[in-house]
């Protein structure tokens, strides 16, 4: 006993009592925020399961379990929208959300891999492992937005016939004044998202572009293919090149085509070379600058195949050398900190994917895009 008392716990105790250190701990910081977040939406959520699903059989103890799976649990059953948020049939009831999830199931604009047409539903399905609050970030998404899955845009066998559908989805749901979130799909859908958003903004909309490829060219193959978005973006007159800033950029997949694009455009791109140069903060800070330099939005437009390759194995054009996970969700944290007016998740392939890996980022990017616009109150204005 004397060796315990002398020696084990009151070390423990004494350096913990003296050294404050605990309070220096963003892992303990975090536990103390989380006693700050209400359970409002997830009491409202266990009663209505067990209303609408039935009362558990009597055998079972926890009594918020219901025969049906109504609420999101467990996380293997259930019907899978975007993070089991409700699914909105009458989209014409958009505008009482913040945030809405839109599926754009599109890959005729592809030029090697297919199969983005199935990203959003691959997207929806791993998302079903996520609760609604991240430790790291102190949020609780349910608890401070409302938000919908409007399902999947209905997408036409043709580019330029999708692009009109696309269009028309995002301008419809920007122009409630709800933030569209799109799950690609190709990186084609970059144009007519940005034209519907475009659209709505009284002044320049800016663009922050995650990419290994500059997506520059003014056709691919005769025609508005993934590698051409920001070319067409750009043209609209409300969203100059001046404000397009592209991260992340390199590798041996970049058409010598788009480069001479920007020379001639003057947009702004960063290597990952910059980031090992200067750092990820100073690359959020620049391209916060140019993004934001006299736009009244900016727009985030986010291709998975920006991280590196062996993170994203699920995608049309895997690169190596791309961002670390780590990096990309840093730099999303920062940009998306001085808001967005609506975002993309571009080129998740779930054929060519490896235990969901690709979909699990797209679901983070996504999330952890909203946490940091509600930890820096720039989202969330519709609960009562
Ligand atoms: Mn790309």
């Amino acid at each position: 006993m004397g060796f315990f008392d002398n020696h084990g716990l009151s070390f423990r105790q004494k350096k913990a009592l003296q050294s404050g250190l605990d309070s220096d701990l963003l892992g303990i910081e975090k536990a103390m925020k989380e006693a700050k977040i209400p359970e409002v939406e997830k009491e409202k959520a266990l009663k209505r399961s067990v209303t609408y699903g039935l009362e558990a059989a009597p055998s079972i103890g926890d009594r918020t379990i219901s025969t049906f799976t109504r609420e999101p649990r467990p996380a293997y059953a259930g019907i899978p929208t975007f993070l089991r948020t409700p699914f909105l049939e009458d989209v014409r009831r958009v505008g009482e959300y913040d945030v809405a999830f839109m599926g754009v199931p599109f890959d005729i604009g592809t030029t090697y891999r297919a199969g983005t047409r199935f990203g959003p539903e691959a997207i929806r399905r791993i998302s079903k492992l996520y609760t609604s609050y991240s430790y790291e970030k102190g949020v609780d998404l349910k608890e401070s937005l409302k938000m919908c899955d409007v399902g999947d845009v209905f997408t036409i066998a043709n580019i330029e016939k999708s692009f009109d559908q696309i269009f028309k989805a995002v301008s419809h749901v920007f122009s409630q004044g709800t933030l569209p979130v799109m799950l690609g799909g190709d990186h084609a859908i970059g144009y007519p998202c940005l034209r519907a958003i475009a659209e709505h903004v009284d002044g320049k909309v800016g663009i922050i572009h995650m990419d290994r490829h500059l997506d520059l060219q003014e056709k691919d193959m005769d025609e508005r293919m993934h590698t051409t978005p920001w070319f067409h973006a750009t043209n609209i007159p409300n969203a100059p090149a001046s404000n397009l800033v592209q991260v992340g950029i390199g590798g041996w997949q970049v058409p010598r085509d788009a480069v001479k694009n920007v020379r001639k455009f003057n947009t702004t791109v960063m290597t990952i070379g910059d980031i090992e140069r200067l750092g990820i903060e100073k690359v959020a800070e620049i391209a916060l600058e140019r993004a934001w330099k006299g736009a009244k939005a900016v727009y985030l437009s986010v291709d998975i195949d920006s991280f590196d390759s062996g993170f994203v194995p699920g995608t049309g054009w895997p690169e190596p050398g791309g961002f670390l996970p780590r990096e990309g969700l840093k730099f999303l944290d920062l940009v998306a900190r001085e808001g967005i007016c609506g975002m993309e998740v571009v080129e998740v392939s779930p054929p060519y994917d490896v235990s969901d890996q690709t979909a699990l980022l797209a679901t983070r990017v996504i999330a952890d895009v909203l946490a940091a616009m509600v930890d820096a109150g720039k989202l969330g204005k519709k609960f009562a």
